[in-house]
């Protein structure tokens, strides 16, 4: 029998998997999120590395990709380029799907917290990583997708329309539980003279009419008014881009993403891990409570 029919239906597996361009942020968080979860909230949690090229790793994977595969190795034997390489990688990958699964029966008890590589065209319309997470997905593995962009997006209106649209084909294309995160805001917070709106504006991604006067009101963009009507209205009437902003050094910031998250994937926790939220929650938030809205005081 095979191992996919083997795994146990039953069983529930729950974690996030941590997609984003290059450079926004993805190992840094797994790294600290795998600590917080553990030391913070007793969450029995593993890191599982999906970057064939990640090389400064902040945490020790408990199952590494590049224990199958590398880039460096297929650059150099296939004669690729990197975004090549990194592509025959994934695809390596989901053909030696049970290489995943074996490994991930051994630690079915944990929550998992997958470190992917930054090359978009993966999650926007490159199938393996798809493909590897669907399957996982008919095992019972409630996985929720956490979409990272760095929040140095919002400086340039053009820049965040980009945003956006990355954003909602990432969403399309995975098809998981989704949660768009804004990367680095302390670096925001630093620069928030040079913002054209409240950090509000970009996370609620509510009225983007606002957006659409400043680029028919720029240099390059203004020639473009019934394109960037149409970007705009797209995103508009799929309703379904917002973010949550993190500072990654933040424990309060990394417990509300934690909250969107458990919501998104429907994790259950035990009531060790209760008891600790309230504890870190009397601590870092005073009397309100892990669902209130969020401001801007953590970052
Ligand atoms: N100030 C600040 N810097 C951050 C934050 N998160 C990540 N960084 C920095 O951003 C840089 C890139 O972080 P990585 O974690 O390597 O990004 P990545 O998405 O894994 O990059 P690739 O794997 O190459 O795609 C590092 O220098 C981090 O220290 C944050 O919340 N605030
Ligand atoms: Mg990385």
């Amino acid at each position: 029998m095979s191992l996919v029919k083997r795994t146990k239906r039953s069983e529930t597996h729950f974690g996030q998997v941590v997609i984003g361009p290059p450079g926004s942020g993805k190992t840094t968080y797994c790294g600290k999120v795998y600590k917080f979860y553990k030391e913070k909230l007793n969450r029995n949690v593993e890191v599982i590395n999906l970057d064939p090229a990640n090389e400064n790793m902040n945490y020790t994977p408990k199952i590494d990709v590049m224990k199958l595969i590398t880039v460096e190795d297929v650059m150099t034997n296939l004669n690729l380029g990197p975004n090549g390489a990194l592509m025959y990688c994934m695809e390596y990958l989901e053909e030696n799907f049970d290489w995943l699964l074996n490994q991930l029966v051994l630690i079915r008890d944990s929550y998992l917290i997958f470190d992917m590589p930054g090359q978009v065209e993966l999650f926007t319309h490159h199938a393996s990583i798809k493909n590897i997470f669907t399957k996982l997905e008919k095992l019972s593995y409630h996985l929720c997708a956490v979409h990272m962009v760095d929040s140095h997006y919002c400086s340039d209106p053009t820049k965040f329309i980009s945003t956006l649209l990355l954003s909602l084909s990432t969403m399309m294309q995975i098809s998981l539980p989704h949660i768009n995160v804004l990367s680095k805001v302390d670096l925001l917070k630093k620069n928030s003279s040079k913002l054209d709106f409240g950090l509000d504006f970009y996370t609620d991604v509510l009225d983007l009419q606002f957006l659409l006067e400043l680029l028919d009101d720029g240099p390059f963009t203004k020639k473009f008014k019934k394109l960037n009507a149409a970007m705009v209205g797209l995103v508009e009437d799929y309703g379904l881009v917002s973010f949550v902003p993190l500072n990654v050094n933040s424990d309060k910031s990394l417990l509300q993403l934690k909250a969107a998250i458990d919501k998104a994937n429907g994790y259950i926790y035990g009531s060790g891990e209760e008891r600790s939220i309230q504890a870190l929650l009397s601590c870092a938030v005073g009397a309100r409570t892990e669902t209130e809205r969020y401001d801007a005081d953590f970052m």
